[in-house]
């Protein structure tokens, strides 16, 4: 069996500090779901997206020729940027609202709610939504950014063509209840544009500029549009070669690998064997820090008293779990 519900509950009850109040978040494999028979239907292009795509690309290579000239402070500014805005995806729409693998206070969820609209990644509400389906039916025709369709698919092609209908029946059925309750993601949703205007590219863009006096070009093309374009490509990775290049020590019977390539840029989220077959890990991975910055940060907000009841499992139900349905990697190294 993949990691149907059965095996999920047995890793549950294997660790009493998953007895937490999680709910019932819709992010669990479901095995019982198949693929419609007959022709797959048509892509559909989405030449907007296809347009804006190239140009942010480009833009992306010009502003490499940029870096140069760039001022120290600007590129430090840029990579800081990159950091907030990661957090916002990795700490915030992946690890808090998608899994709800830990809890976070008003406050926190603020910080990471001006994070993720730096990040520029669709608002939380849909990204939940897609995320939810991703795990639930993971690498089928229901799974928006299916891996069996490529790599191009998966790392952006996704984004380019409509939906495939079934991922749009199978979202509409899933509980998104607790999303629709937080009120701070409800107005990010109601103000997504405005917020990603001023985030995203106004705010990173503006600060070389006037604190010291970078030029508009570099201050606009490094920190706006390549750390950007950087982010939205790290993420990606996690789709494309996080579910085709690597090991699969915790469940060889699923395509998601351990990448710890993709975790360096991805801040943590690379262990992607390891996630899908324990979602509900704030860690996203066994080893705590190691590659994994994003970690570090929940447990320094845990510290601050803005975080609580992080969701880990235990070891003894890891190494179980790697002796049943592990690739036996995990004795190598
Ligand atoms: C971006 C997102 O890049 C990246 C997400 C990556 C996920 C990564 C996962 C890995 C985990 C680890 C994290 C690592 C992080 C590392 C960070 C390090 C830096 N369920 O979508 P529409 C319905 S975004 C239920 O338009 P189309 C719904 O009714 C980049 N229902 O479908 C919806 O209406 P509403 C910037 C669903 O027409 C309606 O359908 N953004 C679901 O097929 C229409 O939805 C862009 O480029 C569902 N799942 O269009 C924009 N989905 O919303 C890209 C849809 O009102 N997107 N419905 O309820 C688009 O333009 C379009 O979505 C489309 C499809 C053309 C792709
Ligand atoms: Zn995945
Ligand atoms: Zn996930």
């Amino acid at each position: 069996t993949r990691n149907g519900n059965a095996v999920v509950e047995k890793d549950l009850l294997n660790h009493e500090d998953l007895a937490g109040d999680r709910g019932m978040i819709d992010d669990i494999f479901d095995e019982t779901y198949r693929e419609k028979e007959g022709p797959k239907p048509p892509l559909r292009y989405v030449w907007r997206n296809i347009i804006l795509m190239s140009l942010l690309h480009l833009g992306a290579l010009f502003a490499l020729t940029l870096i140069p000239s760039a001022k120290i402070q600007t590129l430090a500014w840029a990579l800081l940027c990159f950091v907030v805005s990661a957090l916002g995806i990795t700490a915030g729409s992946h690890r808090l609202w998608s899994h709800r693998s830990y809890k976070a206070t008003l406050p926190l969820r603020i910080f990471l709610t001006i994070a993720n609209s730096m990040a520029f990644q669709n608002d939380i509400y849909e990204w939940v939504r897609d995320h939810r389906v991703h795990h639930k039916f993971s690498e089928t025709d229901a799974d928006p950014h299916n891996a069996m369709r490529g790599f191009f698919f998966s790392h952006i092609g996704w984004l380019l063509v409509r939906k495939h209908p079934d991922v749009i029946e199978k979202g509409q059925k899933l509980d998104l209840s607790d999303i629709k309750a937080d009120k701070v993601v409800m107005f990010q949703r109601k103000y997504y544009k405005p917020s990603v205007v001023l985030l995203c590219f106004t705010l990173p863009a503006v600060v070389p500029w006037y604190f010291w006096d970078e030029s508009i070009i570099i201050s606009f093309f490094i920190p706006a549009i390549l750390r950007y374009t950087v982010g939205l490509n790290a993420t990606w990775l996690v789709n494309s070669a996080a579910h085709m290049f690597g090991n699969r020590p915790y469940d060889q019977n699923i395509n998601p690998r351990e990448n710890p390539l993709v975790s360096l840029g991805a801040l943590g989220e690379g262990f992607h064997n390891y996630h899908h077959t324990f979602p509900y890990d704030y860690s996203t991975s066994e080893f705590g820090w190691r590659f994994n910055l994003t970690t570090a940060f929940i447990d320094l907000m845990c510290l601050l008293g803005l975080a609580s009841d992080r969701k880990k499992v235990s070891k003894e139900a890891i190494l179980a779990r790697k002796m049943r349905t592990g690739d036996g990697s995990h004795k190598s190294g």
